[in-house]
């Protein structure tokens, strides 16, 4: 049977390209992001291969996230798969130096947003006691690097919930997963510095960083395994990174 799978920020990078992939293997597609004009150009799209629906809203607004997940029209209901994607750093800046908004922006989005979208999709889940989530954490989940500090603890967060949701809904037969990526070249260095596209752009220089095609192709993986099997934890670096700040640069 077709499976429906909803993408949480389908209108860039990792989750954009989950949602052509899974488009291209039949997967029946909700995507959700707050930039509408690219929700409905990825929807014209990806209507040619797949039954695609788009929830426009911004994941710190909890009850726009419910107002949007309980309005999804039956045909598009039965949500089999949620990856909590939509995320986010903001500034790179020493904890004594931080701003708060950005702060906000950080433990809002990636780790409250993921609940709010968490909570209103996993009773569906409970119900027909089946399911599958795939949390979008980060090597920043796993360690902490020099002026990461709450990007860092924001998926620590992810890295928390993700086992916390696969202890919770093991009862209901709901598969839980994490993936880990190190450095992926999407906006997210844009979104970092601000809009300053030159230092994102240096992120990447000299070496070739995972591209999303790479991230997204995991993620089909980890999704088309049998039931029995629950891919519950892995981490993706580019073959030049060894840790969050260990690089193989070519200069
Ligand atoms: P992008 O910036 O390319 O994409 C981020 C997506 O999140 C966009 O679709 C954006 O949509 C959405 N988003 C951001 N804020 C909100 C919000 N408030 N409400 C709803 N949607 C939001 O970055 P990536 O594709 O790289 O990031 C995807 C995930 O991967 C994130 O969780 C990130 O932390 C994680 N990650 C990324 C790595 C990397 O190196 N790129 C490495 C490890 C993890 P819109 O602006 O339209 O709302
Ligand atoms: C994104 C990768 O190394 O900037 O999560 O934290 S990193």
């Amino acid at each position: 049977m077709t499976k429906t799978a909803l993408i949480t920020g389908a209108t860039s990078g990792i989750g954009k390209v989950t949602a052509q992939l899974l488009a291209k293997n039949n997967y029946k597609i909700i995507l959700c992001g707050r930039r509408e004009d690219r929700l409905n150009d990825l929807k014209q799209e990806l209507s040619k291969l797949t039954k695609v629906y788009t929830l426009n809203f911004d994941v710190r607004d909890k009850i726009a996230v419910f107002d949007s997940i309980n309005s999804i029209p039956e045909n598009f209901a039965t949500i089999d798969i949620l990856i909590n994607n939509a995320g986010n750093a903001h500034g790179l800046d020493p904890i004594q130096n931080g701003n708060l908004d950005d702060w906000d922006a950080m433990i809002d989005i990636n780790v409250k947003g993921l609940l709010y979208v968490s909570k209103a999709v996993i009773p569906g889940m409970i119900e027909r006691k089946s399911g599958h989530i795939i949390n979008i954490g980060s090597i920043a989940g796993k360690e902490v690097y020099p002026n990461g500090n709450v990007y860092c603890a924001s998926k620590h967060a992810v890295d928390a919930l993700n086992q916390a949701m696969r202890m919770d809904l093991n009862p209901y037969g709901i598969r839980v997963g994490g993936i880990h990526p190190g450095a992926v070249e999407t906006e997210f260095s844009e979104v970092r510095f601000k809009g300053d596209t030159e230092k994102a752009a240096n992120v990447y220089k000299g070496f070739e960083p995972l591209h999303a095609e790479d991230i997204a192709d995991i993620i089909h993986f980890v999704v088309s395994r049998p039931y029995h099997v629950n891919i519950a934890d892995l981490m993706v670096l580019p073959t030049a990174q060894a840790a969050a700040t260990i690089l193989k640069k070519e200069i």
